[in-house]
């Protein structure tokens, strides 16, 4: 049997503080379960010199474990994502934030959920079993939950956590995804999810914590919010 590579797909945008610490983290997971992987570092022209941190991260551990894939300005994280994907050369993609409110230590779980049901995906759930969330003040809780009931409401996608954006995806499946979801932004995640069952792909969660950053600042904002409830709402009345 061919051994499995996964690429991870890390946007950046004014990350230079999180950066070195998460791609130590990623790396010392991967290498204690001997999984083949690169990581794929998208940065968006951050003023504050991500790129240039990056770049010593790829002298360190080399240009066949960090990929850089820069784009000159703020392009938004939905099109970082194809961008990224686009370069990936493993057979599986893991998507993450940078700012280290996702753990690497969960993908090893990912992983071994992936394998023992040979699923399409894995998504990392805030809102099941041992998953939480950590350091996000009332207003922002309360907009994911509202933002995952009322997906649940109307969609019924069957899956705890459909704002998350901590997965696993066969690459060939994110491919075929992203070719048919037309929403960017946040709403985004939750498109591919709801088109996921529309494929009728197998779907598995694992419990994650969900830490808030603590370096850097958050993109989340009230235009954004509006372009949920759009998406939602599109989803709803199409599919
Ligand atoms: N390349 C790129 N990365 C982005 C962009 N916006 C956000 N990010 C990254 O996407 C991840 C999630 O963004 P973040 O602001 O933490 O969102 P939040 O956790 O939902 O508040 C982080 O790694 C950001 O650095 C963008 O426009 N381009
Ligand atoms: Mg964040």
């Amino acid at each position: 049997m061919e051994k499995n590579k996964y690429s991870i797909l890390l946007p950046t945008y004014n990350e230079r503080e999180n950066l070195p610490i998460i791609v130590w983290l990623i790396i010392k997971c991967f290498e204690e379960h001997d999984h083949d992987f690169e990581i794929i570092i998208i940065d968006d022209g951050s003023p504050d010199g991500t790129l240039e941190v990056a770049t010593e991260l790829q002298k360190i551990y080399g240009s066949s474990k960090i990929v850089l894939k820069p784009r000159p300005s703020k392009l938004g994280l939905g099109t970082a994502y194809v961008h990224g994907m686009q370069h990936a050369t493993g057979n599986f993609v893991i998507i993450m934030d940078a700012d280290l409110s996702h753990h690497p230590k969960f993908i090893s779980q990912f992983i071994a959920l992936q394998k023992s049901q040979d699923l399409d995906i894995v998504t990392g759930t805030r809102y099941e079993g041992t998953g939480g969330v950590y350091g996000w003040d009332f207003k922002r809780k309360l907009i994911s939950r509202g933002a995952n009931f009322l997906t649940q409401i109307l969609l019924q996608p069957g899956v705890s956590d459909l704002t998350g954006s901590f997965r696993l995806y066969r690459k060939d499946v994110l491919k075929k995804l992203v070719d048919n979801c037309v929403s960017k932004g946040y709403v985004f995640q939750m498109e591919m999810i709801v088109r996921a069952r529309q494929f009728n792909y197998t779907i598995g969660e694992v419990p994650i914590t969900f830490v808030d950053r603590v370096y850097g600042q958050s993109k989340l904002g009230g235009s954004e919010i509006v372009q949920f409830v759009k998406g939602l709402l599109y989803l709803f009345a199409t599919t």
